[in-house]
C-alpha cells in the first residue's frame, strides 16, 4: 500500500518507520511512505508556509500555494504508479477514527493508496479542503499540535491489516475481536508474585475452560469500563447472564 504524506515535519515519522512491526512492513515494502514537504514548494528567501488569518485572531493558517503544490507532487507520484488515492486531511473537525473505518480503508484503499495531509498551526485554508480533500479524519477529542501524530496513528492502524505484517497468533482478524470487546487480563511467569497468584484456570491446561474464562473477562471488563461499546454488540444469553451476575455482585460466573 502506497501512502503519500504531506507534512512540514517528515522527520517525525522516523518514530514510526524505524521500529517494530511497522518498520519491518516498510523494509519489506508491504507499505511505502513517501513524503512531500510544503516547505520545499514555498517561495521567497524565508520560504513561508503560513500567514495570518483573514478576519484576525490568534494563530496562523497554512498558505494554500505551497501546500497545494506539495499535494500535486504527491498526486503526480501516485499517478506514475497508476494509483488514484483519496486525500485524507488529518483534522480535529474530521470524523473520529474507529477500527471499523480502519478496516474499510484497508479494503477500499489498499489498491489505490492514500494521501495524508498533515496540518500545523490553526489549520489549512478552507478552499483547499473544498477543492482537494476527500475525507477529514480526527483521532479523538483532545488538542494536539498538528496532524503528524494522528497520521502516524492511522498508518500504524492500517499497516497491521496488510497481508503478512503480523505473524501467527497476532492476527489482525483476532484483534478485530478485541475491537469489539476489551481485552482480558494477561499473565506470564512467575505463577506467584508479591503474594498475587495467576488465576488457577490459566494453569489448568483445560483450553476450553481458559477460552471461556477469557471471554467472560472480556465481557465483564467491557460492561464495567466501556458500557458504551455494548450498544454495538448483540449479546448472547450467556454473555447477558455474566453481566447481570456481576451487576448483583457475583464474579464467580454463577
Ligand atoms: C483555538 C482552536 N485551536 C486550538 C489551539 C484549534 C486547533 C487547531 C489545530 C486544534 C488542534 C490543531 C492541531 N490538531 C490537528 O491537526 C489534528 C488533531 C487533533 O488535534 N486531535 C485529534 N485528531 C487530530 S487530527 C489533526
Amino acid at each position: 500500500m502506497w501512502i503519500g504524506v504531506v507534512t512540514l515535519f517528515p522527520e517525525m515519522f522516523t518514530a514510526l518507520t524505524g521500529h517494530g512491526v511497522i518498520g519491518r512492513a516498510i523494509s519489506q515494502e508491504r507499505i511505502e511512505l513517501e513524503f512531500f514537504n510544503p516547505r520545499d514548494y514555498a517561495e521567497g528567501a524565508y520560504r513561508r508556509v503560513d500567514d495570518r488569518p483573514y478576519g484576525g485572531g490568534p494563530g496562523m493558517v497554512m498558505l494554500i500555494e505551497p501546500l497545494s503544490r506539495a499535494l500535486q507532487q504527491a498526486r503526480a507520484q501516485a499517478q506514475q504508479r497508476q494509483l488514484r488515492p483519496h486525500v485524507v486531511y488529518m483534522s480535529p473537525q474530521g470524523r473520529v477514527l474507529r477500527q471499523s473505518q480502519v478496516r474499510r480503508w484497508v479494503e477500499e484503499r489498499q489498491q489505490q493508496g492514500l494521501i495524508l495531509l498533515c496540518g500545523r498551526y490553526e489549520g489549512i485554508d478552507e478552499r483547499l479542503i473544498e477543492m482537494a480533500v476527500d475525507e477529514e479524519c480526527s483521532i479523538g477529542d483532545y488538542v494536539l499540535s498538528g496532524g503528524e501524530l494522528p497520521a502516524m496513528v492511522l498508518v500504524d492502524a492500517l499497516t497491521r491489516w496488510l497481508p503478512g505484517v503480523l505473524g501467527h497468533g497476532e492476527s489482525a482478524v483476532e484483534d478485530s475481536f478485541s475491537a469489539v470487546w476489551l481485552d482480558c487480563p494477561h499473565y506470564t511467569r512467575p505463577p506467584s508474585y508479591a503474594g498475587r497468584e495467576v488465576p488457577a484456570v490459566l494453569l489448568s491446561g483445560d483450553h476450553a475452560e481458559v477460552a471461556r474464562w477469557r471471554h467472560r473477562q472480556r465481557v465483564l471488563r467491557t460492561a464495567s469500563r466501556r458500557p458504551d461499546l455494548l450498544s454495538e454488540i448483540e449479546l448472547s444469553t450467556e454473555e447477558r447472564g455474566w453481566i447481570e451476575g456481576a451487576a448483583c455482585g457475583r464474579t464467580d460466573g454463577a
